[in-house]
């Protein structure tokens, strides 16, 4: 088997030490962090899903699995990130209250950080007091929420309330994703963008700040 067949397995079966064991070895042999992330990581989660949805897997096998695939992600994370990069502005980050899902905001984070600017994460189940007052703290330029479920999304419409109750909508900006989240949402909500994955989520920071 090959090194990305050995991670893909590895997170389906929760196998934290052959995860690490083949990211370990791929890297060595110079494939690109982002090939074992799009090519092996990602499908292994999207799969556990799959089968989630068949009841053919319950949380604990999600929880193994995810356990396996952060391993993996530690590993890949410093040639995903580029260093020594003054940055170009902060981000504040985190999934929103009620939603404990993190790998993929996790990996919002390497990308965003990856571009060129300051991540502050503030982890999972995120209020929406705690984001705004943590955005004016710092003097952040975006807020980033993550969700996962379609039950905690509304906690990004109560953000991004929150932050005009601030007085800070405008002036900083909010851009949300997640697998439910879309577009549309992102506009009824008044949202200033949404991403569908990470490396758009860098992306769009980058143009809405102009940089
Ligand atoms: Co949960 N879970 N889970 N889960 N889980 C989903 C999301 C689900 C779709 C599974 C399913 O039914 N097929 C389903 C949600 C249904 C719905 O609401 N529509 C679900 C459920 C129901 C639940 C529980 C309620 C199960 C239960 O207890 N009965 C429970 C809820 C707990 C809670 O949060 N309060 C639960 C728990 C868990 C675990 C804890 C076991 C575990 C999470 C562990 C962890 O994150 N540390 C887990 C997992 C692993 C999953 C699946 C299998 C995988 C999620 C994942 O990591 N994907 C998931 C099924 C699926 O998504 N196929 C599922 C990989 C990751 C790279 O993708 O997070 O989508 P993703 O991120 C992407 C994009 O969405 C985007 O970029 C990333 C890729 O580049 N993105 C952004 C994400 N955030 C962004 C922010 C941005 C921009 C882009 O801007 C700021």
């Amino acid at each position: 088997m090959g090194h990305k067949e050995t991670i893909y397995e590895g997170i389906l079966k929760g196998n934290m030490k052959a995860v690490e064991g083949a990211t370990n070895a791929a890297l060595a042999e110079n494939v690109a962090a982002g090939e074992l992330l799009n090519e092996a990581m990602i499908p292994a989660m999207a799969e556990v899903g799959r089968l989630f949805e068949a009841n053919e897997y319950y949380v604990p096998e999600m929880l193994i699995a995810a356990r396996a695939m952060k391993a993996g992600l530690a590993l890949i994370r410093p040639a995903l990130v580029q260093e020594d990069v003054k940055p170009l502005g902060k981000v504040v980050l985190g999934t929103v209250k009620g939603d404990l899902h993190d790998i993929g905001k996790n990996l919002v984070g390497i990308m965003v950080e990856g571009a060129g600017f300051e991540v502050i994460d503030l982890g999972v189940d995120v209020t929406p007091d705690n984001f705004v007052n943590t955005a004016k703290d710092k003097g952040a330029d975006v807020i980033g929420l993550s969700a996962l479920l379609t039950t905690t999304m509304p906690s990004m419409k109560t953000t991004v309330e929150a932050l005009e109750e601030a007085g800070l909508k405008g002036k900083v900006r909010v851009v949300i994703g997640g697998a439910p989240v879309t577009q549309k949402y992102a506009d009824e909500i008044g949202a200033d963008g949404y991403a569908r994955d990470a490396a758009a989520a860098a992306t769009l920071i980058k143009r809405l700040l102009g940089r």
